[in-house]
């Protein structure tokens, strides 16, 4: 009989465990070696880990074009973009705002912030908050070839969108470039699928080198704010989302979670919503049953704008500040809060670090020391990992609803276990 291949996810999580004992390995029997830390840390560890991560963002560019013009020029009509846009807008946009309330009210329910050692505090330079009719001009690119280049992901979604309906209008040269551009999404597709087996060890380089690097230490002098922000993710993550899926779609939540598993671990292993989208994509559509020309918009679109782990890191992380440096933050501060960090959230893709910037500017306009990031930073990469996670997982339960709400979901599929799992 034929062997049982382990799954991909078994063999993700077998690298992911692999990696963090060999980087626990390496920090306690390895520390003084220096031939270890050269070749295997610094080399072995770093280069895999690296060329993991540019294999998934080479796709993302060609798949968020070819996917999102693929799925614009095959609607129906306008109407229907319109309507799946302002749908979509609605649900990230309300689950950001439910997501920064829960973070800063758990943050000033369990003040972790209280007496904390200021002595890390250092300088720290903070961006202005772009102004909302910056973030719009900048969704408009002036030369879609440079917006590629620079992987604008927010303008190479709108031009997706102008040049799919051109398409969807264009008579027979449309349809002649739609069937190519079906043709060019699948193999795309296969691509990423293609990719998913160096994920195992591409994952374990990943661990192996942070958990060389991580001093666990320093949660220690953060516990207080490192445990108030996960609770507030994994409740955001598995509550809210739970309800949400369960009462917009009313189907099994534990199926949802179980399918999500993959692109749950890619966006923890990366750190980045962006390489993850090849993944997500490929969950939402071969795995969860959303038709391509709902997840092609939301889940792009998503990665971009719609950062609620980001988001509950920085209600936490401007509650933890304010408290230890003794500053009472009014409701008009929490208001400003809200506000910035989702307007910070929409033009700024994707990538490991980015909520640490966004956090900058969230101080910067309630007049909260900047510096105060110094504080946080030590347990950043870890707790950025786990909101990557969350952010992704927004993503798809939210192309999940919007296609269910559009009958473009296929529940036989969804209900399938193995759906998607073998190479179709
Ligand atoms: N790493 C970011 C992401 O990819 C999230 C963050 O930095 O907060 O979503």
């Amino acid at each position: 009989a034929q062997q049982k291949k382990m799954s991909l996810t078994g063999r993700v999580i077998l690298g992911m465990v692999l990696g963090i004992l060999t980087g626990f390995i390496i920090r306690s029997l390895f520390a003084e070696s220096s031939f270890v830390h050269e070749y295997i840390v610094n080399g072995l560890f770093e280069v895999g880990g690296k060329i993991f991560i540019a294999s998934l963002k080479m796709l993302v560019v060609p798949l968020v074009f070819v996917s999102l013009v693929c799925g614009t020029s095959t609607l129906k009509d306008i109407s229907t973009l319109g309507r799946l846009g302002g749908k979509t807008l609605a649900f990230y946009l309300t689950t950001t705002a439910i997501a920064i309330t829960l973070a800063l009210s758990m943050g000033n329910l369990f003040k972790p912030g209280a007496g904390a050692d200021l002595s890390a505090a250092t300088t720290f330079a903070a961006k202005e908050a772009p102004s909302l009719g910056q973030v719009i001009i900048d969704m408009f690119p002036t030369n879609p070839i440079s917006s590629m280049a620079n992987g604008n992901t927010l303008q190479i979604i709108v031009f997706a969108i102008l040049f799919g309906i051109a398409i969807s209008a264009a008579g027979k040269p449309g349809e002649r470039i739609a069937a190519v551009f079906a043709d060019l999404n699948d193999v795309i597709m296969k691509l990423v699928a293609l990719l998913m087996n160096i994920a195992p060890y591409g994952v374990f380089f990943l661990m192996a080198k942070l958990f060389t690097g991580l001093g666990l230490d320093a949660i220690f002098n953060l516990l207080g704010y490192f445990l108030v922000l996960s609770a507030a993710l994994l409740l955001h993550g598995l509550v809210v989302y739970g309800a949400m899926f369960k009462l917009f779609t009313g189907l099994s939540v534990k199926t949802f979670f179980r399918k999500m598993e993959d692109a749950v671990m890619f966006a923890f292993s990366t750190a980045s919503s962006n390489a993850t989208i090849p993944v997500t994509m490929e969950t939402a559509t071969k795995r969860l049953g959303s038709n391509n020309r709902i997840a092609s918009f939301t889940i792009p679109l998503g990665a971009t704008i719609n950062m609620d782990g980001t988001a509950i890191m920085q209600g936490v992380a401007t509650a933890f500040i304010a408290q230890a440096f003794n500053i009472d933050l009014t409701m008009g501060d929490y208001l400003t809060v809200i506000l910035t960090a989702t307007l910070a959230s929409i033009g700024t893709a994707g990538v490991p670090g980015v909520g640490l910037i966004m956090l900058a500017m969230v101080l910067n306009q309630v007049g909260l020391p900047v510096e105060g990031i110094a504080l946080i930073m030590g347990v950043d990469r870890l707790l950025d990992m786990i909101r990557t996670a969350v952010n992704i997982t927004g993503d798809s339960c939210v192309t999940c609803i919007v296609a269910k709400s559009e009958g473009e979901l296929d529940v036989n599929r969804f209900n399938d276990p193995h759906a998607g799992e073998k190479d179709e």
